[in-house]
């Protein structure tokens, strides 16, 4: 195509699309244009004083605690734990620390929930694979039997079946409900 054409082109696009500006600012008008503003105004002033609900503050006032702020002994999952909260070394209640592993076996304790009346089976695996954390010492004993039922006993190394076996810390993992209460 040659240049003289291509900007014969060109020019009658630019014609139609000026026409067709003029015509819809012809239909559209400068006082509905206005209209629209100033319904804009009055919106953004009037919506501030609506009720909104603001109930959703309220609760995450009342929001359970990030995991890994649970670092009292006390704490109710903690109740069958004997070792140091990983809560305190970096991890949190469920989640070993950056660079330790959960352990393969575990013993399972039962501890109730205060808040929900409930019972809950609670995992306590060791994490391993790093020295001794050494902060939040507990020692909850709750349905704990002696060492020599070795299964429900908690004063033992649970990374023994670990590649790497030595002890870090311990979290608490929810299994389920212990009698469907
Ligand atoms: N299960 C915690 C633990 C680890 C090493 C030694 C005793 C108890």
């Amino acid at each position: 195509m040659s240049d003289i054409i291509v900007n014969r082109l060109m020019e009658a696009f630019d014609r139609a699309a000026e026409a067709a500006f003029r015509r819809s600012a012809q239909a559209i008008g400068r006082r509905s244009a206005l209209g629209a503003i100033g319904k804009l105004l009055v919106g953004g002033a009037v919506l501030p004083v609506l009720p909104f609900d603001r109930s959703g503050r309220a609760l995450a006032a009342d929001a359970p605690k990030a995991e890994a702020a649970y670092t009292d002994c006390d704490y109710w999952r903690y109740c069958a734990l004997d070792g140091f909260l990983c809560s305190c070394c970096g991890g949190s209640v469920s989640a070993c620390p950056p660079g330790a592993e959960p352990s393969k076996v575990t013993w399972v304790g039962t501890c109730h929930n205060p808040k929900d009346g409930k019972n809950y089976l609670v995992s306590y695996n060791d994490c391993c694979g790093k020295t001794t954390c050494g902060r939040c010492l507990c020692n909850g004993n709750v349905g704990e039997r002696p060492g020599y039922r070795m299964g429900i006993h908690n004063d033992i190394n649970w990374c023994m079946a670990n590649t790497q076996s030595m002890y870090h810390c311990t979290v608490s993992v929810l299994v389920g409900v212990a009698d469907g209460k």
